[in-house]
């Protein structure tokens, strides 16, 4: 029985090679509260490409409990979120024309939803963290994002 499985996850591996395109496809949740549903992320390494959505499912506004959904890397995280708050609302909490900034929705509130895609060139083998810049939420808010 447990060699049926070990051939049958070998098999599987190998037509899953070349990703679908729904493995690029990631949805992010999340509500009233400072937290994501899901503490890390990964993507095959053969998508080209990834669209992320963020959902709000919460109630709360956007300027009392906003969400966004940025990608850096892990060390330049701290430097953008700090920047991001000064840099207020109406630029969805982060400096402007920051090309340390990979990927990253707008700021949504509650019962919103955004979608956004962005190509993974450049982006495998970093260490990279996706985190909400609304001041405050960045040092909880936030997992690892893997291509593998
Ligand atoms: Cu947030």
């Amino acid at each position: 029985m447990k060699k049926l499985l070990a051939l049958a996850a070998l098999a599987f591996a190998s037509v899953s090679t070349q990703a679908a395109a729904n493995e690029c496809e990631l949805t992010v949740t999340t509500g009233d509260k400072m937290a994501y549903d899901q503490t890390s992320l990964s993507v095959p390494a053969s998508c080209s490409e990834v669209t992320l959505t963020l959902e709000h499912q919460g109630s709360m506004p956007v300027t009392s409990m906003g969400h966004n959904w940025v990608l850096s890397e892990t060390s330049n995280l701290q430097d953008i979120a700090m920047k991001g708050a000064g840099a207020g609302p109406n630029n969805d909490y982060l400096p402007q024309g920051d090309d340390r900034i990979l990927a990253h929705t707008k700021l949504i509130g509650g019962g919103e939803s955004t979608t956004i895609t962005f190509s993974t060139e450049g982006l495998k083998g970093k260490d990279l963290t996706y985190f909400c810049s609304f001041p405050g939420h960045w040092t909880v808010m936030k997992g690892k994002f893997t291509i593998e």
